[in-house]
């Protein structure tokens, strides 16, 4: 048998010895471990408290801020939890490594908003193969095997994107601006989400039916604030003559308003621009009510409780559903008044 590579002791000490030294270092230490055997922990299984890994997408926006809040505020230790978070600061790698790391540590369940759509089967395969449930929350997948997770509590952004558009007809009408020309731009949220193509295509359902609208460019600005400022600066410097702009969150259309402020125009009810916005976080409903933002699209980011009523469901053997669409409202100057005082975000 070889020696033992290493400097002082081992040098001279033939590895064969080694089990011996080892023996009488662990006696002398005075406990006593058997093979395995490690000093007692409390874990969280011990405690009885259901393990739950959360992958969220970022901190991007003031939506994602309340989402995060809803989770952390249901899933604490009175409950009967024990909360793995992550945040994977909008890349779709650390959401991967989250997810395989709760597989890991073997977690009683995996909740998480998918930045993106695609990209998921391997990781969601080795979560079913680890006989763990995945809830999805928010945003959406897309697998080719809908069992790779148990449900889905999010929005319908088809539905909120047909109701920017419907909400713009009727606007048009009532302005007696429903024959002429009118020219839009589209502030996309991030590429390849769920709200970003929900949103998207609800809302050209509807600007097909009108040829006198005219979609000038739909970009992305990622729903943040400083990309939708950069954006809107450069769809203001392209266009001169744009009527609407639809952006598709709030933090964006801060950012909007910032340039076309900046390029010495105006927007909402008295406004040159038109504009329309989703989320409705109380900083958009204040401006809502200010006549600045004509329209802000409810997006409900509490999904915590909706998610915590799944889980016990599947905790007590009941059977859900495979989606959980959410409740949302749409808001204009006559209605926010009523709502904008209990907005808790
Ligand atoms: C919508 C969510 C979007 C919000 C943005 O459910 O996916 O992501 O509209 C957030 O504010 O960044
Ligand atoms: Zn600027």
């Amino acid at each position: 048998m070889g020696r033992v590579k290493g400097h002082g002791l081992w040098k001279t000490v033939p590895v064969y010895f080694l089990p011996v030294i080892i023996l009488i270092c662990l006696i002398g230490c005075g406990k006593e471990f058997g093979p395995g055997e490690t000093e007692q922990v409390l874990t969280p299984k011990d405690e009885n408290l259901i393990v739950v890994g959360v992958s969220q997408v970022g901190s991007e926006s003031m939506w994602r801020t309340a989402n995060t809040e809803s989770v952390q505020s249901v899933f604490t230790k009175e409950n009967g939890y024990f909360l793995l978070f992550d945040n994977a600061r909008q890349k779709q790698e650390n959401q991967i490594k989250a997810l395989r790391s709760f597989i890991s540590q073997k977690v009683d369940y995996i909740v998480f908003s998918p930045i993106m759509e695609n990209g998921w089967d391997t990781v969601l395969q080795e979560a079913k193969e680890a006989d763990i449930p995945v809830i999805i929350m928010d945003r959406m997948v897309n697998v080719k095997d809908d069992s790779l997770y148990i449900t889905r509590v999010g929005s319908d952004f088809d539905a909120e994107g047909r109701c920017a558009g419907e909400w713009l007809a009727e606007y048009l009408k009532k302005q007696e601006r429903a024959e002429e020309p009118v020219n839009i731009v589209v502030l996309q949220g991030t590429e390849g989400s769920t709200s970003m193509i929900g949103r998207t295509e609800g809302f050209n359902a509807i600007a097909e039916q009108y040829e006198n609208w005219n979609i000038l460019e739909q970009v992305s600005a990622d729903y943040t604030t400083a990309k939708g400022h950069e954006v809107m600066e450069g769809l203001l410097m392209q266009y001169d003559d744009i009527d609407v702009v639809v952006s598709q969150n709030d933090d964006m259309t801060f950012g909007a308003l910032e340039a076309i402020e900046e390029a010495g125009l105006t927007s909402g009810i008295e406004g040159d621009i038109i504009m329309i916005s989703f989320d409705a976080v109380k900083a958009a409903l204040k401006l809502v009510q200010d006549g600045i933002i004509n329209v802000d699209i409810e997006c409900n980011p509490v999904l915590g409780e909706e998610v915590e009523k799944v889980i016990s469901a599947l905790e007590n053997g009941e059977a859900v559903d495979k989606t959980y669409p959410i409740e949302e409202k749409v808001f204009t100057i006559e209605n926010v008044g009523e709502f904008i005082d209990d907005r808790t975000y």
